[in-house]
């Protein structure tokens, strides 16, 4: 007889590898172990701690669907079951770790020349380097392609002039992939820069409200002058950076259904030890509610994202698939962690409980890597044809 457990209720374990859930079950075990007792106090001091990158790197947790290049060569499921662990801890250690995966490695892997890639990838790998992912602006943050950021030819290379705004990682950066209108084409082209370049700064955004254990800043490039090979060749057209969103965003699904899995756990335990009126508030039935909703949410929510995972492997996502399930897994997450707030009262107030952290954090999730309106459009010109964003 079927045996409904409430933990994996559409039994997503029996529709993984082997593989699959031993990559998983390594995440698991390092985020418990090293990322979990770092984070109270990750996100008080908001001190990011670079060493979490070489201890990711270390298990292969860094670029991981990259063959080659000493990169664990696993499949889309498996990268998604790994911002899942991630995430259930917190979205700032899975958004160091996408960035630097699916933003920075992707890009170089995809686009880059043969010289870039062993420049770059294995020491990105093993978390040696750092990189971060410039596109957004202080005047364009989703419409992109009103950048103002330029790259210019000059003798035996190029300069870029411009600034960059709300870069994850930026601080710690030791490579910059720079998205630059180019002025002989007006073609927007991907770039490599490094620290230590004349004219080029990342300070900090200090006193975030959320996302506070990943490390956000601005970039600056004043006249900054890169030679020819800091350009990848094949990184030509918005579409070229918008295709490494697709693969930021599909991990994005599956973190935020991380993020909402832990704020249930917590808030189910609560409401078993909590009593009021001489009953345990998970007796009432509007806690239960609650429960119920977001545990709905989850099993779909993981259920899609598995669906366009298993899609992605087999070459037949498309960049609208990616969309329904970063739209909707971070617009439920957020929604539904904030209601499980509730159950904890006033202890929702105390940081040991967590669900306050995450709500703050989802908040974030569902604006970065296009916003849930974005999306929305997105999805409202596939269906019918026209485009509504100006
Ligand atoms: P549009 O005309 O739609 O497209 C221009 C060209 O790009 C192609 N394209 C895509 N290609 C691959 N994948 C996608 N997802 C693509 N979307 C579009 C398209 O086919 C076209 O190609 P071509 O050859 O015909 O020229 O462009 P648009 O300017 O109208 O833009 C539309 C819109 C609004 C959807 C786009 O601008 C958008 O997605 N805006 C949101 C911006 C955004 O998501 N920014 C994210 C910044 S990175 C970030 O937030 C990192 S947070 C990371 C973390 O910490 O985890
Ligand atoms: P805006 O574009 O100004 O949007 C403001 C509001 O207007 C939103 O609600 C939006 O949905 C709405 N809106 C905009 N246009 C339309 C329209 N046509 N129709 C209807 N509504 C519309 N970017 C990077 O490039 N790299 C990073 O690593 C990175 N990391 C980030 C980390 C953090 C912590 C944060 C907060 C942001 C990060 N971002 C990064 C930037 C992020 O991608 C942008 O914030 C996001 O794309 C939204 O842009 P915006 O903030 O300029 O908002």
């Amino acid at each position: 007889k079927p045996v409904f457990r409430w933990e994996d209720p559409l039994d997503l374990e029996s529709q993984l590898s082997a593989e699959e859930i031993a990559i998983r079950d390594t995440a698991r075990d390092f985020c418990r172990e090293y990322l979990s007792p770092r984070v109270l106090d990750a996100h008080r001091t908001e001190d990011f701690d670079k060493s979490i990158i070489p201890a990711m790197g270390a298990i292969g947790l860094l670029g991981p669907t990259i063959q080659g290049y000493g990169c664990a060569g696993v499949n889309n499921v498996a990268y998604g079951l790994i911002a899942r662990e991630i995430e259930s801890i917190d979205s700032g250690y899975r958004s160091t770790a996408s960035v630097q995966s699916s933003l920075v490695m992707h890009p170089i892997n995809t686009f880059g020349t043969d010289a870039q890639k062993q420049k770059y990838l294995p020491a990105l790998a093993k978390g040696e380097l750092i990189g971060c992912f410039g596109l957004t602006e202080p005047d364009h943050g989703s419409d992109p392609a009103g950048m103002d950021t330029t790259a210019e030819e000059t003798v035996g290379g190029f300069i870029l002039r411009g600034s960059k705004t709300w870069i994850t990682n930026a601080p710690v950066a030791d490579i910059f992939i720079i998205w630059a209108r180019c002025k002989w084409d007006d073609k927007v082209r991907g770039f490599i820069l490094e620290k230590g370049m004349q004219g080029l700064t990342a300070p900090k955004i200090d006193n975030k409200l959320a996302l506070r254990v990943s490390t956000t800043g601005s970039i600056f490039m004043d006249n900054v002058k890169v030679s020819l090979d800091a350009l990848m060749p094949s990184a030509v057209g918005l579409g070229a950076a918008f295709s490494c969103l697709n693969s930021a965003r599909y991990g994005i699904s599956w973190g935020v259904m991380g993020a909402l899995e832990a704020c249930l756990t917590q808030a189910r335990e609560y409401a078993l030890e909590r009593h009021q009126f001489d009953r345990p508030l998970a007796s009432f039935q509007l806690v239960q509610k609650k429960l119920a909703d977001a545990h709905t949410e989850i099993a779909l929510g993981l259920q899609a994202s598995l669906r366009v995972g298993r899609l992605k492997d087999a070459d037949r996502a498309t960049p609208e698939m990616v969309s329904i399930v970063k739209r909707n897994n971070c617009g439920k997450a957020l929604h539904h962690a904030r209601v499980l707030l509730d159950i904890l009262g006033g202890n929702a107030t105390a940081s040991e409980y967590h669900i306050g952290r995450h709500v703050g954090n989802l908040q974030v999730t569902n604006t970065y890597e296009g916003t849930f309106d974005i999306h929305t459009l997105i999805l409202g010109r596939a269906i019918t044809g026209i485009q509504a964003f100006a």
